[in-house]
């Protein structure tokens, strides 16, 4: 590089140098990974036996991100930062992949692929191979918290880790495409709960190389000064960095990142050394470079650095045209390889040097495999907090208020550790969890008035209407080592689904990664469930979270349905202190009957599911079963026993409560499924089982489909049908009322088969009864709403 590029900027000619032959080793690897199976450092002549059969991965966005990485690895020697890199746009996997491997990290964890020839042949052949390595940033690459496979989510990734890490510098890099996602055009805002304070730096990278796949992006199609604002608009500073020539992007960019930091420590000096308590504009950067920069610039006549066609494998008929092998050989050579690498293939120890050392290594942070530096929460003795039942089922209480008060108590607990953070979206108090805010309050540093109650800089409740935001911020949470628990309605957590998705799957892949430690789960409450929306109505009722989460592995999910407070409090506090899990906890808020004491409902957990003996008349075993699992099911269930009781005293009922659905299953479907044997004993083989179900009632059928007993399995459930209506209604809608789930039980046992037609007459009437009534008065029959399990 010249003398006169190399002195305009910080750099000295020799980092300039060595930062450049870093970069080139970085587009070297990462091109290597993408075409070659051998001859790794072009010792002789490239042939089609040293390329791959199958060409698999993205290059467009790789440079970009080397470059980025080469400048990171800089600033943590000179600045001694401990800094994780979040790449939004996750198919740039093998820029990951060739960065950790220069600076030893990739090395380290993976012992097979060595710092030579082999190692680096290993290195190629493994990427996009059978049994090898993803092609994006998976957990399998060292230093990664976020795949980036499903685009959207790497600025709330980012913002998750740095809350409560006031030494982390976040960078995260967002695609200008990926920009384009509801979820990261939101994420921006997250910086009105960052406080510089308390949590430490995201800096945020707009990667604009103008294109996704097959077109130009947004982004990058408006005037400069437009993106300019839109990134003030949302509270930034933005910084530029424009352009293609190396030597002097180097330079640009080492200015612009040493400002850009400059000004993150004035931030934090001021709020942590000056008491400054104003929501600060952090720094972003807009990168304008081409799209596979340093790659082929035109390809059968066709321009490719700098357009879309750079997005994935630009050279891709190797095998049709002798000259797309020339070109990769020509394209590959331009780095010059036998620079960067010695004899024995191990890459040049002057180079390696720039990198940092040790744990700085962003491949080595601790921060990207949380569970290195997960502490266990502290647990209040989730008793405490029970409810006293005097007479089963005679006093209303809102369970997910009992909850509340334990989560308080976990907050308060867990103060000084600043582990735990609560998640909604501006549902928490909605959702009856309301006391957890008391004392740590709700995070905000946008301005406040003064009608406004606990918005706290410092607040531990993260409430913002993005579903989106807050499973990413969460996820960011706990991947970095700590704890939390989102509060939803059940009707909109299917926004996240997709999110969930992804999660599920590192946590998937992550449970066969040894050197992955586990971290803690991630904890759904769904409330203000589909059965009691007296405000809402339609659109509020949709049970079906419960099924989507039911497809992922089963070793990584876990559905409780609590029927009470006391299980609930049972419930929460074992998936609290669990590890590696999605916990989806569905509980109500309105006031409902409490059926079990706390021992009562420790014991019933642990089991998942059992019979409740003070419901059962079923000595000599049972004519019918009636299943229930979820709070109103539970209801109607028991009112449905009154009912039969009343009527056919010697019939024989046994009620089994259901909490955690997986026990349901096989065991060898699901670790907590019951052993054939035992299902048998519950429901025994030919015994009608009338099941009543929160959810979708196809699921029960699903579940149990292997059982002896399936056959005799009739399960009611929520079936789409809704408005707004009393809680009664809806039961009856639905055709989950105890009414229904009587008449269910005497249609099923045979030797009640004389009694049918009188029962569907009685039926009808009780029906037609409430139909009535509900109309004329719009509320639910006093014997119904003011019903209460009989004591003896
Ligand atoms: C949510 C989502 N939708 C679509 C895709 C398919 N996809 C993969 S890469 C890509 C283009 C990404 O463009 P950009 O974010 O600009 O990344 P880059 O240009 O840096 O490759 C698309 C649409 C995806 N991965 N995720
Ligand atoms: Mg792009």
């Amino acid at each position: 590089m010249s003398e006169e590029t190399a002195s305009k900027g910080p750099l000295s000619p020799e980092m300039l140098d060595k930062m450049n032959a870093y970069w080139r080793a970085a587009n070297y690897l990462s091109v290597g990974q993408i075409y070659l199976k051998d001859n790794p450092l072009l010792e002789r002549p490239l042939t089609l036996d040293d390329v791959k059969p199958r060409l698999l991965g993205h290059w467009g966005t790789t440079p970009g991100l080397n470059f980025l990485y080469v400048h990171w690895n800089r600033l943590i020697r000179e600045r001694g930062l401990n800094m994780l890199y979040i790449i939004g746009p996750g198919h740039g996997g093998p820029g990951l992949v060739a960065n950790t491997y220069l600076e030893g990290s990739y090395s380290e964890i993976y012992p097979h692929i060595e710092q030579n020839k082999d190692g680096l042949k290993r290195l190629f052949r493994q990427f996009s191979w059978p049994y090898g390595i993803p092609s994006h940033v998976a957990p399998e690459t060292p230093g990664s918290i976020h795949e980036g496979g499903e685009l959207g989510y790497s600025l709330v990734h980012a913002y998750g880790a740095a809350f409560d890490n006031p030494d982390l510098i976040v960078a995260c890099v967002v695609g200008d495409g990926e920009a384009e996602t509801g979820p990261l055009a939101t994420s921006w805002h997250s910086n009105k709960f960052l406080n510089p304070l308390t949590d430490g730096a995201v800096l945020p990278i707009l990667h604009l190389n103008g294109y996704k796949i097959a077109n130009p992006t947004i982004l990058a199609r408006i005037p400069h000064a437009e993106l300019e604002s839109l990134m003030r608009g949302y509270g930034y500073e933005p910084f530029t960095l424009e352009g293609e020539d190396p030597a002097v992007m180097h330079q640009q960019a080492a200015a612009v990142f040493d400002a850009m930091l400059d000004r993150i420590a004035q931030i934090q000096k001021a709020a942590r050394e000056d008491g400054s308590t104003a929501r600060p504009a952090w720094p972003m950067l807009i990168m304008r470079t081409p799209k596979g920069w340093t790659g082929p610039k035109f390809v059968d006549g066709k321009p490719v650095e700098g357009t879309w066609r750079a997005h994935q494998v630009p050279l891709s008929e190797i095998f049709e045209k002798p000259e797309h092998l020339r070109m990769l050989e020509e394209w590959m050579r331009s780095y010059k390889p036998e620079e960067l690498f010695d004899a024995r293939g191990r890459f040049r120890v002057d180079l390696a040097d720039i990198a940092p050392k040790g744990r700085l290594r962003m491949g080595m942070n601790a921060h990207s495999n949380g569970g290195l530096l997960l502490q266990p929460l502290k647990m209040p003795n989730f008793r405490d907090f029970d409810v006293k039942i005097e007479g089963r089922g005679q006093h209303d209480f809102e369970s997910t208020r009992i909850l509340g008060h334990l989560l308080h108590a976990v907050m308060q607990a867990n103060q000084d550790q600043k582990n735990f953070r609560v998640f909604g979206p501006d549902e928490t108090a909605s959702n009856r969890l309301g006391d957890v805010i008391t004392g740590t309050g709700k995070a905000w540093m946008a301005e406040t008035l003064p009608v406004d109650e606990d918005l706290s800089e410092t607040g531990r409740v993260m409430e913002v209407l993005s579903e989106h935001m807050c499973q990413g911020w969460l996820e960011g949470y706990l991947l970095t080592g700590r704890h939390g628990f989102f509060n939803c309605y059940e009707a909109f957590i299917h926004i996240i689904d997709s999110m969930a998705n992804q999660h599920a799957k590192w946590l998937k892949v992550t449970r066969e990664i040894p050197w992955r430690k586990p971290i803690a789960s991630l904890n759904y409450l769904l409330s203000s469930l589909v059965w009691r929306q007296d405000h809402n109505g339609f659109s509020h009722q949709d049970p079906g979270f419960i099924d989507h989460l039911m497809n992922k592995k089963a070793g990584v999910v876990r559905v409780y349905l609590p029927p009470d407070a006391n299980t609930l409090l049972s419930v929460a506090d074992h998936c609290l202190r669990s590890r590696n899990y999605i916990n989806l906890i569905v509980a109500g808020k309105q006031p409902a009957p409490q059926w079990l004491t706390i021992d009562e409902a420790i014991a019933h957990c642990t089991k998942g599911l059992g019979v409740w003996q003070w419901a059962s008349n079923d000595e000599g075993g049972p004519d019918a079963v009636m299943a229930c699992c979820g709070d109103v099911p539970t209801l109607e269930t028991l009112a449905a026993v009154c009912l039969l009781r009343e009527r056919l005293p010697d019939l024989r009922i046994r009620v089994v409560n259901v909490v955690d659905l997986m026990a349901l299953q096989p065991t060898s479907e699901h670790p907590h499924g019951l052993p054939d044997e035992d299902f048998d004993r519950l429901f025994p083989v030919g015994t009608p089982v009338v099941f009543a179900f929160h959810g979708y009632p196809w699921l029960i059928h699903r579940l149990t489909y292997r059982r002896h007993n399936h056959d005799n399995i009739h399960v009611r459930g929520y079936k789409e049908e809704g408005t707004t209506t009393t809680p009664f209604d809806m039961c009856v809608l639905n055709n989950i009322d105890r009414f229904q789930l009587a008449l269910d039980v005497i249609r099923r046992v045979p030797r009640l088969k004389p009694l049918a037609g009188a029962a569907e007459q009685w039926y009808s009437e009780a029906i037609q009864r409430h139909r009535l009534y509900v109309a004329e008065n719009g509320d639910d029959l006093p014997e119904i709403k003011n019903w209460r399990w009989p004591q003896n």
